[in-house]
């Protein structure tokens, strides 16, 4: 176990992530979300097992399913919650929404298009050498990004270079509907690390304190410029692939099993109470407070504007189209 501080921290960072992923839901109940919603729940231990290796210089892209990674880099959440209903106060101003928030105080992003996450982080990668700094480009994908050409295309370009690039892979087998073991070629995919001259490492991604001992080693190796790295994380998806995915590729009943035995704030729960840091009342007062802290910035959220719909042409790379 971590320091106890550490420790508790960690519990109440995937509180509050848990926490925002719920009140996306219920933004998405009261219509305040238009597109497609994917949220995380199941895979928070991930995301708090980052935050403590990253620095404010480092670079983090994410993927469609980014809220968590998002809050792991420091992205304010009212601003993101404001983003994701698309309102003008938003990190975006309400233009890119759920799958493309974009904020240059924290260097985090993220796109919808899966696997352009890679290429995107190899580029924050190749700046930080370039330009003789220290910081490390983290691009996050799941296992069904892992099999696209830009992943590959990444990890030959940071590999060949060196670059200082982590590639976070969120396996939770499932790319929508298809199950990760019938279509990989590797039985796992931090073995493919070798063929990009690249350090694999695997950890379980339900276990908050191996994802940040395993994110830490990551980054250490990346910023010690010893190369890039593949950090495999297991996980399960505890909900549809977006909110409204009929899931008939899985049943209710495996869907419940693997929340029983997997939910990452259950477990390490119970190995607080069991290592005597913090007993159940003292975890259910955290749950609530990240909990009533997500319902206020909900209001305030859903009380603000959405843009006008004469902006909807500002903010463009080209203003004028050529005559
Ligand atoms: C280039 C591209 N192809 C297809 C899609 C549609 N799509 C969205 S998410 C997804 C599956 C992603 O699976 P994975 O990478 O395992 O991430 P997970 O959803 O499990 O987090 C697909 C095929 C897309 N967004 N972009």
């Amino acid at each position: 176990m971590p320091e106890p501080a550490t420790a508790l921290a960690r519990y109440r960072r995937m509180a509050a992530m848990r926490a925002f992923d719920e009140a996306c839901l219920e933004a998405l109940r009261r219509k305040a979300i238009h597109g497609e919603l994917h949220v995380g729940l199941g895979q928070e231990a991930i995301g708090a097992g980052m935050a403590e290796a990253l620095r404010p210089e480092d670079a983090v892209v994410s993927t469609h399913r980014n809220h968590f990674h998002a809050l792991a880099k420091g992205v304010d959440r009212r601003a993101l919650l404001a983003e994701i209903c698309e309102r003008e106060a938003g990190l975006c101003r309400g233009r890119g929404g759920h799958m493309h928030p974009f904020d240059p105080e924290t260097n985090f992003s993220a796109t919808g298009i899966v696997g352009a996450s890679l290429p995107v982080a190899l580029g924050y990668a190749h700046a930080f050498r370039m330009r003789g700094e220290d910081a490390v480009a983290v691009g996050v994908t799941g296992d069904g990004g892992s099999h696209t050409g830009g992943f590959h295309e990444a990890m030959v370009m940071a590999g060949a270079a060196r670059l200082p690039m982590v590639v976070l892979v969120e396996n939770n087998a499932l790319a929508i509907s298809v199950n990760f073991e019938d279509v990989s070629p590797t039985n796992t995919i931090s073995e493919r690390a070798s063929a990009y001259a690249a350090k694999g490492l695997r950890v379980d991604g339900t276990d908050v304190d191996a994802v940040a001992e395993g994110f830490a080693e990551a980054m250490g190796h990346a910023r010690a410029g010893k190369g890039p790295v593949i950090l495999e994380a297991t996980c399960h998806r505890f909900r549809g692939h977006f909110e409204g995915d009929p899931e008939g590729y899985r049943s209710r009943e495996e869907r419940q099993r693997l929340r029983e035995e997997f939910d990452p704030i259950a477990l390490y729960g119970a190995r607080l109470a069991d290592a005597g840091l913090a007993e159940p009342a003292l975890q259910e007062a955290i749950e609530a407070e990240e909990k009533a802290a997500m319902k206020e910035i909900l209001q305030e959220v859903l009380a603000l504007p959405m843009p006008e719909a004469s902006g909807a042409l500002l903010y463009r790379f080209v203003e004028e189209a050529p005559a």
